[in-house]
């Protein structure tokens, strides 16, 4: 049986769950914990060198990055039925699971580190800290964790995320307007890829951002609706932010698109 290595608050693990859960393939879950430190473990970078979550152990061999990940097993166990039949529709959900990568990602860290990652570790001293990340294959990932203990709330940082992220919504809002799907007129796996955006901006209290873009709005209530959206998530096992950093999360975006 495979075998997925992943974190349950991790965004870019959410996307393998779901679409596990969508091709309805058993899976043995090797769960760890990102704020323990678990993946900077020798046990963990013997897996994957990049001490990154997720990775798939197949019978072959490890696979890293959630992208190439979910299309191996739409190939291989689902018959390729998440990716459209043309060429160029294709091409339009690479696009969609690209953005994914380049961009929501890395706009989704500020906010999930200032608001989430930040209280999370705010005992740790930073010795601590420093004895956990200095060997962390990716300098710039150590340094956010570092400036989650000792840097102040990120305020600006995580407004230039807001705006990205609604920058995103517009586009979805529009990509939409014409099957209801991001590429193509079925659900694909540039829906999964974004449906991660939908999950993460609920836990961290920011969904009232697709209220501007209402076909995009409509768009994240169906990937919140379908069953494989719970299984992915899990329990209650993603974070959930206290009422003042709920608060908080709200002003942000209210400040982040006055302007
Ligand atoms: N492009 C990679 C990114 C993987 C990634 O950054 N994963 C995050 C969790 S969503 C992680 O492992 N973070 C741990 C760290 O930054 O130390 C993918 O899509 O798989």
């Amino acid at each position: 049986m495979i075998a997925l290595h992943h974190a349950w608050d991790s965004l870019q693990s959410f996307k393998v769950r779901m679409c596990l859960a969508e091709i309805g393939l058993p899976w043995d879950g090797h769960a760890l914990s990102l704020t323990d430190f678990d993946h900077l473990k020798s046990a963990y970078i013997a897996i994957n060198p990049d001490g990154l979550v997720p990775a798939l152990e197949t019978e072959e061999g490890v696979l890293t990055e959630s992208s190439i990940i979910n299309a191996y097993l739409d190939e291989v166990f689902n018959s390729s039925r998440l990716q459209p039949g043309s060429a160029f529709l294709r091409a339009r959900m690479r696009w969609w699971c690209h953005h994914e990568d380049t961009v929501v990602h890395p706009a989704i860290r500020p906010p999930t580190f200032n608001l989430y990652i930040k209280p999370l570790l705010s005992a740790l001293s930073r010795s601590a800290m420093e004895e956990r990340v200095s060997r962390h294959p990716q300098p710039e990932r150590a340094a956010a964790y570092r400036a989650a203990v000792a840097a102040p709330f990120d305020a600006a940082a995580v407004i230039a995320a807001i705006r990205s992220l609604d920058r995103t919504m517009s586009r979805i809002d529009e990509e939409v307007a014409g099957t209801g799907w991001l590429a193509g007129d079925a659900f694909t796996l540039a829906d999964i890829a974004m449906a991660s955006m939908v999950e993460r901006l609920q836990m961290l209290s920011l969904e009232g951002l697709w209220d501007r873009h209402p076909r995009a709005r409509d768009w994240s209530r169906r990937m919140a609706e379908r069953p494989s959206f719970a299984l992915a998530r899990g329990g209650e096992a993603a974070g959930r932010l206290s009422p003042g950093d709920r608060a908080l999360a709200r002003e942000l975006v209210v400040q982040a698109l006055a302007a």
